[in-house]
């Protein structure tokens, strides 16, 4: 526990120096029981549960519209609810902050955030999948919105980005396309959270320029074990301006400390039924238990000179930059250390647009990303109203000054004779940029208007084929069986025939295997040659971290009456001690007795944290069975043994000592699977990690390495 206590005193610190939290701290209302029920108007309330009514004690009669508390109450009830966000309507958030390592990237950009490392800057981020509604499930395959907002002392600057570093379309004149495809189908509103349709592989097999993108969202990258194992990528274009006033291209990472993990389908699927806030609540756990999430920011960048010397235009948002091409330089550290106080007043009011950015930073000819700078403006308006930037979760903690005025819900009362510039009082002058005011990245336009691409946006394949080929051959599997899945769901036979047609310009095996499955036409040769180009950085296992960690994951001590207590106190301690988080799952919800224990006796027995159904094993990232006499019954039980199974099937990292052994190769009954050291009962096993070796997968695990294994 001690590694966690220091954590926690750690963010006292941090989050008393972080400036965003101290204007928020301003808005906060205390709930307590020593505040007293009033109207919004400072009325004392002194009934709030019967509404005013004619009648005598014996009869009751009609309510009456004069209950002037009661319309209140119910006015404001009526008007809870705002539009949802038209994508990434569900999402969690967090505060945390951002810092520097140096000041490295001064020769590319001014930006103080990005190159001044004595600034703690605080951000906050919201983090949200794409097609489900906001009362839809976190484990379901989607891309997953990484968006974060920078409280920079310049003004506000978000990075608005996603977990895959592309995108399904070049121009964001097709957004409303891709969405209404994508979304739940017009006549029926189905289905709920998922691509597997009709109309969004209709869509995306007519509209070649996704293919890159389809291969990520097929990949294992849609269905991360938690926001805290993702990346997270800017996508677009942007540019840095230095000092000199030189400009350069950048693309935005995020790699996280912990390393990319995902769920395996079938445990995505469940858990999207055994708690759809599972997400959600995964960040909580991990900052209320001091396992602060962590990234770091890091850039690509090219000479402005350079922008036309590479085989795609790195304008077009469907495609990486490659790093063995371009390099990532490692800027600076974000750390999320404290949950929100209210969901509504922060990760439902948080207004992210790409337009934020801060002097050293600007945009680029990026056709995405040039829509993109319109719609989260505009899209503002509906969800929040004209004055949604001064909602305390979108305020800036440097000051505000300018001459936009009124408007619904207007908040500030500006003093002063004068609301325009020029005026004869010089109030609210420009800032040059010299002191700090922003300029633009200048930049050379000639050229005819036309709606046209550049001509290097109509090559689709080649890196999809690169992202396919860079795969592990169990991420390669999970692709195949997600692309059959997918369009399994597809009714019609000419969406998921065009389809493969599609898949062939990728890869004809892959074509072939989805054909079989779905029952398509094989298709007679490739259509395009798969090139066999590879990059290391684009699977999942390269982000592996180089110390294997188990901090903020869930590990379940599975039990039952008459464990070796001993044994569960070492057990937990050495899980706290890792920054992980133990749980103890027994035949009930609250005490379950140790060998030598009298079941019932007072003040005796250890809490179990939930019953075997209360909490499967889908829950959890690895599993402990503790030797002693509850072996027996744990052998009986067939939800024990279900939990043990599932755990296996799911390959999970599974430590059991002395008899407990025995219990693990019965359930499991694999002839293949091989144990560390059967023999050895002993308590020391445990506190070493005991290790079960899944042979049969050739994986080998333990509970020092709870990183998820893949069937293949
Ligand atoms: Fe978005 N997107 N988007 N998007 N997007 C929105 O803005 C849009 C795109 C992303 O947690 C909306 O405030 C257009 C790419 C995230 O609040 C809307 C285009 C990427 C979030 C909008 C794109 C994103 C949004 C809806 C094509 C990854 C959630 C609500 C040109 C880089 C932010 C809102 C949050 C939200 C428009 C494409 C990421 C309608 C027009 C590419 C993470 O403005």
């Amino acid at each position: 526990m001690s590694s966690i206590t220091a954590g926690a005193k750690q963010v006292v610190s941090s989050i008393a120096d972080n400036a965003k939290m101290a204007s928020l701290t301003q808005f906060g209302v205390e709930c307590g029981p020593s505040q007293r029920m009033t109207t919004d108007q400072g009325l004392h309330v002194a009934d709030t549960d019967n509404w005013l009514k004619v009648g005598s004690n014996s009869t009751v009669g009609p309510a009456l519209l004069e209950d002037h508390i009661a319309r209140e109450k119910i006015m404001r009830f009526d008007h809870e609810r705002i539009p949802e966000r038209v994508v990434h309507a569900r999402g969690a958030g967090a505060h945390g902050y951002f810092k520097a390592y140096d000041s490295s990237v001064e020769q590319w950009t001014k930006a103080k955030v990005l190159i001044d490392p004595s600034r703690t800057t605080p951000v906050f981020v919201r983090f949200s999948t794409v097609q489900g509604s906001r009362g839809s499930a976190d484990t379901v395959r989607d891309v997953r919105g990484f968006a974060v907002k920078f409280y920079t002392e310049e003004g506000n600057w978000d990075i608005v980005g996603n977990n895959i570093p592309v995108f399904f379309i070049q121009d964001a004149i097709k957004f409303p396309d891709i969405i209404h495809a994508v979304k739940p189908e017009p006549h029926n509103e189905v289905p709920t959270g998922q691509s597997a349709h009709n109309n969004f592989w209709d869509f995306v097999g007519l509209q070649p320029e996704s293919a890159h993108m389809i291969m990520w969202v097929m990949s294992d990258r849609a269905i991360p074990r938690s926001y805290r194992m993702m990346q997270g990528f800017g996508v677009n274009t942007y540019t840095l301006l230095n000092a000199a006033g030189e400009k350069h291209f950048v693309k935005f990472h995020w790699i996280p400390e912990l390393g990319v993990y995902s769920l395996v389908w079938d445990e995505a699927l469940k858990i999207a039924g055994q708690d759809p806030d599972f997400h959600r609540k995964d960040l909580n756990e991990a900052i209320q238990t001091g396992a602060y999430p962590k990234w770091r920011l890091a850039i690509q960048v090219i000479p402005e000179k350079d922008e036309h010397n590479f085989d795609f235009d790195i304008l077009d948002a469907t495609k990486i930059w490659p790093e063995e091409l371009v390099p990532l330089h490692f800027v600076g550290e974000m750390v999320l250390n404290k949950v929100v106080d209210e969901y509504f007043s922060e990760v439902e009011q948080v207004a992210f647009c790409t337009s934020n950015i801060v002097p050293g930073i600007g945009f680029s000819d990026d056709p995405l990303l040039q829509g993109r700078n319109f719609s989260y403006l505009d899209t503002q308006l509906s969800r929040l109203g004209v004055n949604w930037q001064q909602i305390p979760i979108n305020r800036p903690v440097c000051p505000v000054m300018n001459f936009q005025r009124d408007g619904q819900m207007q908040m500030k009362i500006h003093k002063g004779t004068v609301n325009y510039w020029p005026n004869r009082q010089e109030a609210v002058q420009p800032v040059a940029v010299s002191e700090g005011g922003y300029d633009d990245h200048v930049r050379k336009i000639s050229g005819i208007a036309q709606r046209t691409r550049g001509p290097k946006f109509n090559e689709h394949y080649a890196q999809a084929q690169l992202f396919y080929n860079s795969l592990s051959p169990t991420e390669q599997t999970h692709l195949q069986s997600a692309l059959a899945f997918e369009l399994s769901h597809c009714e019609d036979p000419v969406v998921y025939r065009n389809y493969i047609n599609v898949l062939n310009n990728i890869d004809y095996e892959l074509a072939k295997y989805v054909a079989v499955a779905v029952g398509g036409d094989v298709p007679d040769t490739s259509a395009k040659r798969n090139q066999g180009y590879k990059s290391a950085r684009l699977s999942q296992v390269y982000y592996a971290p180089k110390e294997p960690t188990i901090k903020g994951r869930r590990i379940a001590i599975l039990l039952a009456d008459g464990f070796d207590e001993a044994e569960v106190v070492a057990i937990k301690a050495l899980i706290s001690s890792a920054s992980a988080n133990a749980f103890v799952i027994g035949p009930r919800r609250g005490k379950v007795y140790a060998a030598g224990e009298k079941i019932g006796v007072e003040g005796g027995g250890i809490d179990a944290d939930h019953h075997f159904e209360g909490q499967r094993s889908t829950m959890f990232d690895a599993l402990v069975i503790p030797s002693g006499e509850h072996v027996a019954l744990l052998m009986k039980s067939g939800r024990a043994v279900h939990w043990l199974r599932e755990a296996f099937g799911h390959c999970k990292a599974i430590g059991a000592v002395g008899q407990a052994i025995l219990l693990v190769q019965q359930a499991i009954n694999l002839p293949e699977v091989q144990y560390a050291d059967p023999t050895d009962s002993s308590t020391e096993v445990v506190a070493s990690y005991s290790v079960v070796t899944t042979a049969h997968y050739g994986v080998s695990t333990a509970i020092g390495d709870a990183s998820k294994m893949t069937l293949s």
